[in-house]
């Protein structure tokens, strides 16, 4: 599928669409069961036993959004909602259309003018289908079917510890693209010196002259695309100035093909580990991170906009960060290409979270997926360092089985990332904890939760806690946090008040100082975020409360005490 859609010729499908929410499916499937031709794809009009609806009676919901926040009713909603649009197009002579989709959380069936043009499973990364043949110079309709039906043998499984939230998360547009148009690329700086890639040509006439161009560094390639629409090159990357959280240099890089052009901006950096060290352009890095969910930064309901994800990365930045983990499934394109700009390290991540079906092929083909589709997405920003597989996994050998040809698919599809995953550790006798899941084998940096002085442990013996792994490889603490409700103030001792969240933090800061192969840490979380499993009454009230900032955006105490850790480290 073609990359960068900011960089083409879009219309933007966002608005108002009708939406008809259909908890029994009786828009896809017939009384008895079965996928029926007279689904709700075909906008008929009303009639008895065959068409009893009517979209243009239908209320409308916002695109992008999730439903469950634009509408009370739907808060806890889980099923099917019919969403339609109408649209006009009228392509130029000889282009293609596209209709391009950021994420349908989780499925989506997608129907143009009664027809199906395809579906998609996984809520948090992009699709599209080409349009050309089927689109009318007017009164187009285009119908989606979006279902966010828990199940166990999806990515993410039943359970999770964040909030469901369907819909058509993310931007819709239509895409105009010449016959053959630019796909995409993938540009990377190797251990060599030398930028590594290729760009993938498609359409009728494959077989093209192009050229890349970065004009500030006087970089300019002549290339041959073969009969597959293939150019691959290496050049030498001496005159490029090394992206970095302190300097993060973006390049115009421009590519002309015979029939095409498209321009992206693109950082250049080297990312390797040696010992317990993870080095950015050859040097020594340490992590100052946090973790983030897609959450918008002062309402309830998913993050979308370019706003959102400058306000959010904006904290991490005040923070004193260099490095956010986006937890626990890709965030929007946004996201990613902010943290470029702004100079954030990016951990992005899969939801394979906790007891997903290990054991079944289609969920590792799930999983694939949607690692292929993260990466080929976001392979060009130097902002993400560290491809995620899971996150809490259960130490089973269907599991490291399942994992460990993850790890070989991500470093297939970039070797220039660094792969890793969120393990457990153990705590072993007193007060020692060990780090030794096989899974650190086939990692390149471990990642590793912990929640002592929260769910075990006393918060005051924090500092005397030790760790050790037989594994010599850089840790990153990917979450450690304790929950508590902004303005609810009291002391130290009692839970969930800001002190209390406080004090593990200090102590928890103690702890880590002292681990001789931590390489990073990514607390849990930036911000208070919705979640169906925290109904502790007047506390939690269905919000995770483990966030620095609440869910209106005000800081808590703890977010100063690492903000101090952070700025004595930069
Ligand atoms: C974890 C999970 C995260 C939860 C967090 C918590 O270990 O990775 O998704 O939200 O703990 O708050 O318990």
């Amino acid at each position: 599928m073609f990359t960068h859609v900011a960089g083409r010729t879009c219309r933007s499908l966002n608005g108002r669409w009708r939406a008809i929410v259909d908890p029994y499916e009786a828009g896809y499937r017939s009384v008895q069961g079965d996928p029926w031709e007279l689904g709700f794809f075909r906008n008929l009009p009303p009639r008895p036993g065959i068409a009893e609806y009517d979209f243009e009676r239908a209320a409308r919901l916002d695109v992008p959004g999730d439903w469950n926040s634009q509408r009370e009713q739907l808060l806890f909603y889980e099923g099917s909602i019919w969403y339609k649009t109408d649209f006009e197009a009228a392509p130029r002579a000889g282009a293609r259309l596209f209709l391009h989709f950021g994420a349908a959380n989780y499925e989506a069936r997608v129907y143009l003018n009664g027809k199906k043009l395809g579906e998609h499973e996984g809520g948090f990364t992009p699709f599209a289908f080409e349009i050309t043949d089927r689109v009318e110079a007017d009164g187009n309709f285009l119908i989606v079917q979006v279902d966010n039906t828990r199940r166990a043998e999806a990515v993410p499984t039943r359970s999770t510890d964040w909030w469901n939230y369907g819909g058509l998360t993310r931007d819709v547009n239509l895409v105009e693209l010449p016959e053959t148009f630019i796909e995409t690329s993938f540009l990377r700086l190797a251990d060599d010196g030398r930028v590594h890639g290729f760009v993938q040509l498609r359409g009728r006439a494959p077989e093209q002259s192009l050229s890349l161009r970065i004009r500030e560094a006087n970089v300019e390639l002549e290339l041959r695309a073969d009969a597959d629409g293939r150019a691959g090159f290496a050049f030498d990357a001496s005159s490029l100035v090394r992206w970095s959280p302190e300097n993060p240099k973006l390049y115009d890089v421009e590519l002309e093909s015979e029939t095409d052009r498209l321009c992206e901006r693109i950082g250049f950096r080297s990312l390797a580990t040696r010992g317990c060290d993870i080095l950015l352009n050859g040097e020594p890095v340490f992590l100052r991170g946090i973790s983030i969910h897609e959450e918008a930064p002062t309402r309830p309901g998913r993050a979308f906009s370019e706003d959102d994800a400058r306000t959010l990365l904006g904290w991490a930045k005040q923070l004193g960060c260099n490095f956010v983990r986006l937890a626990h499934y890709p965030h929007n394109e946004h996201m990613v290409r902010v943290a470029d700009e702004l100079g954030l390290l990016v951990w992005a991540e899969i939801p394979v979270y906790w007891g997903i079906a290990f054991d079944r092929e289609d969920t590792f083909a799930r999983a694939e997926r949607q690692l292929r589709e993260m990466i080929e997405r976001d392979r060009n920003r130097a902002s993400v360092a560290l491809w995620s597989l899971a996150n809490e996994t259960p130490q089973t050998p269907e599991r490291l089985a399942f994992l460990a040809a993850l790890a070989r698919r991500a470093r297939a599809l970039d070797p220039s990332r660094l792969v890793t995953a969120a393990l457990m550790a153990r705590a072993v006798g007193e007060r020692s904890m060990v780090l030794d899941d096989p899974l650190a084998e086939h990692l390149d940096v471990m990642g590793c939760n912990e929640y002592l002085g929260w769910y075990y442990g006393d918060p005051d013996t924090l500092p005397e806690w030790r760790w050790t792994t037989p594994h010599a490889k850089p840790l990153i603490v990917s979450e450690f946090g304790a929950g508590a409700l902004q303005g609810h103030r009291g002391d130290r001792g009692t839970p969930f008040t800001e002190e209390h969240q406080a004090h593990v933090y200090e102590n928890q800061l103690r702890m880590l100082e002292e681990i001789p192969f931590l390489r990073g840490l990514s607390p849990w979380i930036l911000k208070d975020f919705r979640s169906p499993r925290r109904v502790l009454a007047g506390i939690q009230d269905y919000w995770n409360r483990k966030g620095l900032i609440s869910d209106r955006g005000q800081r808590k105490l703890a977010f100063e005490v690492l903000q101090r850790f952070y700025r004595a480290r930069s």
